[in-house]
């Protein structure tokens, strides 16, 4: 565990994966059943309305005290007072995210490949978000996947916090967790999940069995 992120269950929004229920039902739900960090992912949404979700995510988040992220946007981030940005490899640096909110702001940034963890931006990341760890319907731009033995590999060149994303499921959690993951972030399996808080829930247990058995 790393001592600067404690969180283990990270829930990344995504509106069409909500099926077409109530996303702010979604996300609770998540929450009560275990979600420790969330993320605000928008890509089809204007500025304002981007701004206006994120609003209103922040004061349900504020009430379970689970810290908010928001995916790329310095803007939306600010605006709303977040708890820290998530980046990818195209996006605004850490550096650039940094010079707006000062060099103790949380940045999360996506790591596609080995070698860019060798960056100067990436030594200034609160954690790695390590894309995609299995190829996944829900995200159809990722590159190559890092499969267990690439995050082994990952985890013992680097002390960073790894959150893992792509594709997990209830059945490989707590191999993700085994590989070196101190985090799982999760798209389809929570949000598209019959119930959110039940499948929040079972991701938990599964990654106390992985830990159990590091
Ligand atoms: N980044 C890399 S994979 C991914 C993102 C946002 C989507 C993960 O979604 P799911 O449904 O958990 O596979
Ligand atoms: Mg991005």
């Amino acid at each position: 565990m790393k001592r600067d992120f404690p969180y283990r269950l990270y829930l990344v929004t995504d509106q069409k994966a909500c099926l077409g229920r109530d996303f702010f039902w979604v996300v609770e739900e998540a929450i009560k059943g275990g979600v420790d960090i969330v993320q605000l992912r928008e890509k089809d949404l204007s500025i304002a309305d981007f701004i206006r979700k994120a609003e209103k995510l922040k004061i349900l988040c504020d009430q379970y005290e689970v810290p908010l992220i928001i995916n790329d946007s310095i803007e939306v981030a600010r605006t709303v007072e977040a708890n820290g940005i998530h980046i990818g490899q195209s996006d605004a640096s850490v550096f650039e995210v940094q010079e707006t909110f000062g060099q103790y702001f949380p940045v999360g940034l996506s790591i596609e490949h080995l070698e860019e963890i060798k960056s100067d931006q990436a030594k200034h990341a609160w954690y790695y978000g390590v894309s995609p760890i299995f190829s996944t319907p829900t995200k159809m731009d990722t590159k190559s996947e890092w499969g267990l033995k690439g995050l082994q590999s990952l985890r013992e060149i680097s002390n960073k916090a790894l959150v893992a994303i792509g594709n997990i499921k209830i059945h490989n959690a707590a191999a993700v967790i085994q590989a070196g993951a101190d985090c799982l972030a999760i798209v389809s399996g929570i949000c598209s999940a019959k119930s959110p808080s039940h499948a929040a829930e079972s991701f938990k247990k599964e990654i106390e069995k992985g830990l159990n058995k590091v």
